[in-house]
């Protein structure tokens, strides 16, 4: 990239630039150069060294070269400014105005007591001046982010001053990217966004632009760690490990630029697999020594390498009981070769029989975590996170919270998110999962007024495993197909920084950022519309697809669309049981499988009795008439027929509100939306359609509105 005639230069101003992100072949998502509009008009000063802050000065730059703006990097002389972004201990600041805003920066954090860590950052004013403030670099980098979100009101003389740190230290994407393809699950196992942008046929897909832009957008919604291939690792993904390992760090290399670390899944028998070794067996010196020697490797190659990913003895993958270890020990082994690098293993929970026998109902899959993984409290290297499903079932647009959560008090846990809509629409409906997780993380597992699962996640010293989300992203020009379900991305990330965020504010933040109010004719009708389109949107797709908490009832394999008995009569665990008198599964320790009793006593106590359980998952917890009466006062079988109609009425009420934008905003985004939105109308009538007739011929009890069932 050249220099901008009118930004002034001084010292190492640009860091080589081999990409343009400046005009992607790609949607801009939430860093439009729009967005930078308040930032880029500005005199701006940066000071500090180091690779991130040839980022934050690579970003004002552009910012400043396209709106008149000027940029400083340590200048010798005195100018005044309206933005310094500084570490506080970097060098004496030559610029007076700078000085004074500086100094005003460090009076308030001394008053506000805390400090900043590697990540955070003050943002405070100073006369006519905004100072960020930083220990590290990567706080500035975020400061500088968040001077972009806050656009005009960053630069408001009343602003007081704020101190941001992230919650939780680790905010993590799984990518289930395939290197090679599958042959059932292709490029990227439940992707609805096309291809990788990491791999494509065997290969890196070697598209460094992509990659940078990605990383930018990923640091902008706070998101600092990324496993680059999916967790069921076969053939060619398991060689990322060793000698493909240079693909790994090419990576790396562009990440790093915007303060993401890298992680592999890594197969448990990869000592077999890829060693020679005639065991995988966690207690063998030799399978020790072998990753131990592995993984230094990978450490001498990406010194900032984050860890693994492990799903053992899961849905087909290796693991200890092979062995017959248990996971500590399994997990425990890696983790032993990963410490003295300062690496972890994120070791999954989710650990279940996949060859269940639907006639046998003592098992259930609900409880299988717990039952794992509880014992084993306490064992756990502390460079373990052990990273459990929200749910204690498969991210269903409804679940109780995972107890697993709130019974492990000795062991570092992570909660585990899924934004790629595997459950939730595939991408092809609009379903704003910020308020779903919202719920799930200020969920109080002890009972209300107690911890939350946030705190959990944080740890009672930092110490928490953090928020892991499988990630929606692909090659897709809009990166997430549906361009509306780049916010479940952005919202995941800002939660994962502050999970006490409220939903909705950051929705709007996302809105303002992806549709910049200076680029439309009538920015309080588009905000307005994207609010009433999505705000509710989870909501009305649990409202037409698997009522009360029950799950599934969705179509076997791609899990796409309505299949009530699908996986009735399966080996998956995942059944309903719903007969001519009444549907749902009994989890009660009274009469059922006993999982209400894996809850602290509050909860045990509320999902073990039908009449205190909450309307919205007692299918999940109950089996009940369909006469049974709702808190809500209906019954659970008018309950199924209304809110199918409902949920469909909502949609093409969404539909027609989508209908207003035409004109408003970028034409790309509009056709895209309004292409999918008429899927999503189609998908819904066939759920309703088909719940209400399955339900209507099971139990022969009429809808009391008289409408339209087959
Ligand atoms: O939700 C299920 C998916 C699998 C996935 C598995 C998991 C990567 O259907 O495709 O495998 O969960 O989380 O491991």
């Amino acid at each position: 990239m050249s220099t901008p005639e009118f930004v002034d230069v001084e010292g190492p101003m640009f860091v080589a630039d081999p990409f343009d992100v400046e005009e992607p072949q790609v949607h801009a998502a939430w860093l439009p150069p729009e967005a930078f509009r308040s930032l880029g008009a500005r005199r701006v000063l940066v000071h500090g060294d180091g690779p991130l802050v040839d980022t934050v000065l690579d970003e004002v730059a552009r910012a400043c070269a396209r709106y008149g703006g000027r940029m400083w990097h340590s200048p010798s002389w005195d100018v005044d400014v309206d933005l310094v972004l500084t570490l506080r201990r970097a060098d004496a600041l030559p610029s007076s105005t700078a000085q004074a805003a500086r100094a005003a920066g460090e009076a308030a954090l001394i008053d506000d007591g805390r400090t900043l860590g590697d990540e955070g950052f003050l943002l405070a004013r100073a006369g006519d001046v905004t100072v960020v403030l930083a220990d590290a670099p990567a706080g500035l980098l975020y400061g500088l982010f968040h001077v972009v979100r806050l656009c005009a009101a960053a630069f408001d003389p009343a602003r007081p001053p704020e101190l941001h740190r992230p919650a939780l230290r680790r905010r993590m994407l799984n990518h289930w990217d395939n290197v090679a393809v599958h042959p059932v699950m292709g490029q990227v196992e439940r992707g609805y966004a096309g291809g990788s942008i990491f791999w494509r046929d065997g290969r890196p897909r070697g598209d460094l632009a992509r990659l940078r832009a990605y990383g930018r957008l990923l640091a902008a919604s706070g998101i600092n760690a990324i496993s680059v291939n999916n967790v069921n690792v076969a053939r060619a993904e398991a060689r990322l490990l060793t000698d493909r390992l240079g693909d790994v760090a090419e990576i790396a290399d562009v990440l790093r630029l915007y303060g993401i670390r890298v992680h592999l899944s890594v197969t448990f028998a990869a000592p077999v697999a890829l060693g020679g070794l005639s065991t995988a067996d966690p207690a063998d010196e030799a399978v020790r020594a072998w990753w131990a020697a592995t993984t230094r490797a990978v450490y001498e190659r990406i010194p900032d390498f984050g860890g693994y990913v492990v799903k053992a003895d899961s849905e087909g993958q290796p693991g200890p009981f092979t062995y017959g270890r248990d996971h500590a020990d399994g997990a425990n082994l890696l983790a032993e070769a990963l410490a003295p690098h300062g690496g972890v293993v994120h070791w999954r929970a989710f650990v279940y029989d996949h060859h269940q026998d639907w006639r046998d109902r003592s098992t259930d899959r609900a409880r299988a975590a717990y039952d794992h993984f509880t014992p084993l409290d306490g064992r756990f290297r502390t460079n373990v996170v052990l990273q459990v499903k929200f749910g204690p079932v498969d991210f269903q647009v409804r679940e109780p919270v995972s107890p697993v959560l709130a019974a492990l008090p000795a062991t570092r846990v992570a909660v585990e998110f899924q934004v790629t809509q595997e459950y939730t629409g595939q991408q092809r409906h609009i379903c704003h999962l910020g308020p779903w997780w919202s719920e799930v993380l200020r969920f109080a597992p002890w009972g209300p007024g107690g911890r939350t699962i946030a705190d959990v996640a944080t740890g009672e010293k930092g110490e928490g495993g953090g928020l892991v989300a499988v990630a929606n992203t692909g090659d897709d020009p809009f990166w997430t197909g549906h361009p509306l379900a780049q916010a479940n991305l952005y919202t995941f990330g800002r939660l994962a920084w502050d999970p006490r965020l409220d939903p909705r504010a950051v929705l709007d933040e996302w809105m303002t950022l992806t549709f910049p109010p200076s680029a439309t004719a009538d920015p309080e009708l588009v905000r307005r519309t994207l609010h009433e389109i999505m705000d509710d949107s989870w909501r009305t797709y649990e409202r037409y697809t698997a009522p009360l908490g029950v799950g599934f009832m969705v179509h076997p394999g791609d899990h796409y669309g309505p299949d009530v008995d699908g996986y009735e009569y399966s080996r998956w665990g995942t059944y309903h049981f719903a007969d001519r008198d009444g549907v749902g599964v009994d989890r009660s320790r009274a009469s059922g499988t006993g999982f209400a009793g894996q809850y602290p006593p509050y909860w045990a106590d509320v999902y073990e009795s039908p009449e205190r359980c909450p309307d919205e998952l007692l299918l999940f917890f109950h089996h009940v008439s369909y006469t049974h009466v709702l808190h809500s006062g209906s019954t659970v079988i008018q309950h199924i027929y209304d809110t199918h109609f409902a949920g469909v009425e909502e949609v093409e009420a969404m539909r027609r509100r989508w209908q207003t934008l035409n004109g408003m905003i970028d034409p790309a985004v509009y056709v895209r939306v309004a292409e999918r939105l008429d899927e999503q109308v189609r998908s819904a009538i066939e759920w309703r359609d088909q719940i209400n007739t399955y339900f209507l011929r099971k139990s022969g009890v009429p809808d009391a509105h008289g409408r339209r069932i087959y």
